[in-house]
């Protein structure tokens, strides 16, 4: 790559670009602009290695993966981009020059949020190590015209705004109408018997939608490979919209092109619940279709080989089953469009696709009605169909008279399509994403899988991207690590296990601590610009950011807050170590409870806030908009990391890593990622509570919790509940919480793990008055977080299960 030499030159390219892009005087460019200008100038200079990485790819036939995912987190890309190739301090010196700071572009730049959460985070985490390894491997998604809504907090409750992110045009993407696909909905299909006696699919009458791919650079860590993220976004077809308006039908036609736009126009903002509405199933299809169409197009033409050995060369990975249609669509293609017969297009397609699953909530499970899938998709169906007859045909063989076995099994069941077991089946690896999470699917979930196909099964923990989550979001850590143990750690993040040989060192450790002071202070001046709150960087920052959902219990972090009022209060002459709690997420719009749980952290920080009694020694906020950018500000200045699901719901947890690569201490259940963090620092080096996920299982399967027996005899919480309905807490009533909690059993064991919680909370504040102690604590936990990169994991899926090695470009 022809980088630029040095700030003259930036300087130089800038000058230049800025007047072609915007024909004005430099000195009137806004900020916006100037960010624009630096995107276009990166652009430029790897546009060539982008070429070169696929002309590479296709010259040493080398297998490529293409990770499809309903959702890819990307979060900004100017200083990832910058840092990839290099030239960060360059572009910050030229900008200087030239009157600007780094620091005042990059926020130009809005967040893509084309994801809810973990998942989508963990997909864009994924494309980054792709890159960053050598490997060939692309992302396949959709281009939402309106990312996840932005979070305003109004009168404490959550209002949702649409999130119109490509308004000023998204520098990054390149539209590639020339590769553009069509996909079919709708219409009818049916079997026919050809002249030699076979039968062939007619699927006619259905409308078509053209899928126009847009597509991102994937740019790696000083390396030169560029990847590519493929977006779909669909528009109406000219040809069937004239041919409406000559039908003569104009409410027809006009339907058709909205239903169209429609598709790629907004993201679901569920996160681990499905709502089960059409268009989401629309928006399933489209994104696989266009995709496979697209891989099978590029794999003829520049690999011109066999179909018959599309394994061979091409991976494809289902991030969760929202992309599980590429089972049945890839068997179309192979039997419709290639003639092949059922048994090898079953073969290929098996071996070519590999699903992930992320969770085990029931109510998270992907489903569809058969008539409705029936009907938008008519030849997926049949196909689907077929699938099935033949997988229950032969478990009836293999275990007679079992219809346990079967209905456990089946795709088509109850009326409706069961993903998951359609992914399973259709694949030759199934993964869970944490080793507690993993042995779950086995042992419960998809036990009766598990029986038949015992070796389809592994564990694949989940990893962060360091270069995101600590090279980049906390430069001050990084360089001080640097200082400490060299910088090879920044290309190979195991290596940060070296920092033991100073997590006892007093000077190091005092460094460490200023570091995190320093990170603390960003973020009090952050809080202070956009709140007019002051926030004592003394305290400690105690810090819960996740999408707000029962089982990730912030109630119970709220309660605990609530709990610890009520002491102070009646205790006037206590003295704690002072407390910044802060809180950040998202509700899913329909979710009532979750909404609510925002409304009463609000409403308690206000009351907390507001009382002169104790807000010296505590301090409750609640973030608006949790988002990445956001979370690159939060997890470098916290202490103490929140992880507090009740055991055996939260699949991994990714946010838990972030803040253990900078240096917060986990409080957290034995649940998800949480249980291979604790071992690998050791128990002394977190502070874990609570129930077991056995015995949450056995609660579950056995009974023998009340939670009105909690109430009963434990008078912190008589007082926590009855404050949710009479009014206390400045005069609001949380009737949702307080059935939930009480007259439903409380699902989630929010009372159960009170008292175990509390007194996680005195551990906390007993090791922080250690400060060696807990900053010994915080460099172990940085010195185990290599183990918890995206590298480490993207190695594991590319020789385990893909198959693909490097490819130097
Ligand atoms: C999601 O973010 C996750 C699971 C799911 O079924 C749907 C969505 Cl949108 C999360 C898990 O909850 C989390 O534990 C995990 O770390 C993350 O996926 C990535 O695996």
């Amino acid at each position: 790559m022809k980088k630029w030499q040095d700030k003259e030159e930036f300087k130089k390219i800038f000058t230049e670009k800025a007047h072609v892009l915007w024909e004005k005087e430099l000195r009137d460019l806004t900020l916006n602009e100037v960010y624009q200008t630096i995107a276009y100038m990166i652009r430029d200079l790897v546009s060539e290695d982008w070429i070169r990485t696929n002309e590479v790819y296709a010259e040493q036939k080398a297998k490529q993966v293409y990770y499809f995912s309903i959702e890819f987190l990307l979060g900004r890309l100017l200083q990832s981009n910058l840092i990839g190739i290099g030239l960060e301090d360059i572009c910050r010196q030229g900008l200087e020059d030239l009157g600007w700071k780094l620091e005042d572009v990059v926020p130009q730049e809005r967040d893509p949020g084309l994801g809810n959460g973990g998942l989508g985070r963990l997909a864009a985490c994924f494309i980054d190590s792709l890159a960053a390894l050598q490997l060939p491997g692309h992302g396949c998604s959709i281009r939402y015209q309106y990312g996840l809504f932005n979070q305003r907090i109004v009168d404490g409750q959550q209002v949702e705004l649409p999130d119109n992110w490509l308004v000023n045009g998204y520098p990054w993407e390149v539209k590639r109408v020339d590769k553009a696909v069509n996909v079919r909905f709708g219409g009818n299909a049916y079997m026919r018997p050809t002249e030699d006696g076979e039968l062939e699919c007619v699927h006619e009458n259905y409308s078509s939608v053209r899928a126009v791919p847009y597509d991102v650079p994937v740019i790696g860590y000083h390396n030169d490979t560029v990847n590519t993220l493929r977006l779909w976004r669909a528009e109406y077809s000219r040809e069937d919209l004239y041919r409406e308006l000559t039908l003569g039908d104009r409410h027809r036609a006009f339907r058709y092109k909205n239903n169209v736009q429609l598709i790629s126009r907004f993201l679901y903002p569920e996160d681990s619940t499905e709502d089960g509405r059409r268009l989401r199933l629309m928006q399933e299809y489209f994104m696989v279709s266009a995709g496979l169409q697209s891989i099978v197009r590029h794999y003829k033409r520049k690999y011109k080989e066999s179909m018959y050995k599309f394994d061979q060369y091409i991976a494809i990975h289902i991030n969760d089953t929202h992309p599980a249609l590429v089972v049945p669509e890839l068997m179309r293609i192979l039997l419709d469009e290639e003639g092949m017969a059922w048994e090898d297009a079953w073969d290929i397609t098996c071996r070519t696709v590999a699903y992930t699953n992320h969770t085990i909530l029931p109510e998270a499970m992907e489903k569809w009605s058969i008539p409705m899938f029936q009907s938008l998709l008519p030849r997926i169906y049949l196909i689907v169909e077929e699938i099935n007859n033949r997988w229950l045909k032969e478990v009836r063989r293999l275990y007679p008279g079992d219809e346990n076995k079967a209905r456990s099994v089946a795709i088509l069941w109850d009326g409706q399509v069961h993903m998951a077991h359609l992914s399973v089946l259709g694949s030759h690896s199934v993964n869970g994403v944490a080793e507690i999470h993993s042995q779950i699917l086995k042992d419960s979930t998809l036990h009766q899988f598990y029986t038949i196909f015992p070796n389809r099964f592994s564990n694949k923990t989940n990893g962060v991207t360091h270069r995101r989550w600590l090279i980049e979001a906390n430069p001050q850590l990084s360089d001080l690590i640097d200082e400490a143990i060299g910088d090879e750690w920044r290309l190979e993040p195991s290596k940060l296990i070296r920092l033991k040989t100073v997590s006892s060192d007093s000077a190091f450790l005092d460094k460490l601590a200023k570091v995190k002071k320093a990170r603390k202070e960003i973020l009090a001046d952050y809080i202070k610009k956009e709140y007019d709150t002051n926030i004592a960087v003394d305290s400690i920052f105690d810090i819960q950011i996740k999408r707000i959902h029962l089982y990730k219990r912030q109630l119970l972090n709220i309660l605990g807050i609530l709990h610890l009022y009520y002491t102070l209060k009646a205790n006037p002459d206590l003295r704690v170590r002072p407390h910044t709690f802060l809180f950040g997420g998202k509700a899913a719009s329909g979710y009532g409870e979750a909404k609510q749980t925002i409304k009463l952290i609000n409403v308690v920080a206000n009351m907390i806030n507001r009382d002169k009694q104790v807000n010296k020694q505590l301090k409750v906020l609640f973030l608006e908009n949790y988002n990445v950018s956001l979370g690159q500000l939060l997890f470098p200045a916290a202490d103490v990391s929140e992880q507090i699901s009740t055991a055996g719901k939260e699949a991994s947890g990714t946010g838990n890593m972030k803040f253990m690569m900078n240096g917060a201490i986990t409080l957290g259940t034995m649940d998800g990622a949480n249980v291979e963090i604790c071992r690998e620092v050791g128990m002394e080096h977190c502070v874990i509570f609570g129930l077991r996920a056995e015995e949450v299982m056995n609660y579950y399967m056995h009974g023998g919790y009340s939670s009105w027996n909690m109430y009963s005899s434990d008078p912190r919480i008589r007082q926590l509940m009855n404050s949710l309905v009479d009014g206390s807490i400045n005069g609001e009533h949380f009737g949702m919480l307080y059935e939930s909690l009480l007259d439903r059993n409380d699902e989630f064991f929010v009372l159960k793990d009170f008292a175990a919680y509390c007194e996680a909370h005195t551990e906390i504040s007993r090791r922080y008055a250690n400060q060696k102690q807990w900053f010994h604590s915080s460099a172990i936990n940085i010195a185990h977080s290599g183990y918890f990169s995206s590298d480490r994991t993207i190695q594991q899926y590319a020789s385990d299960i893909w198959r693909i090695k490097p490819v130097k470009v």
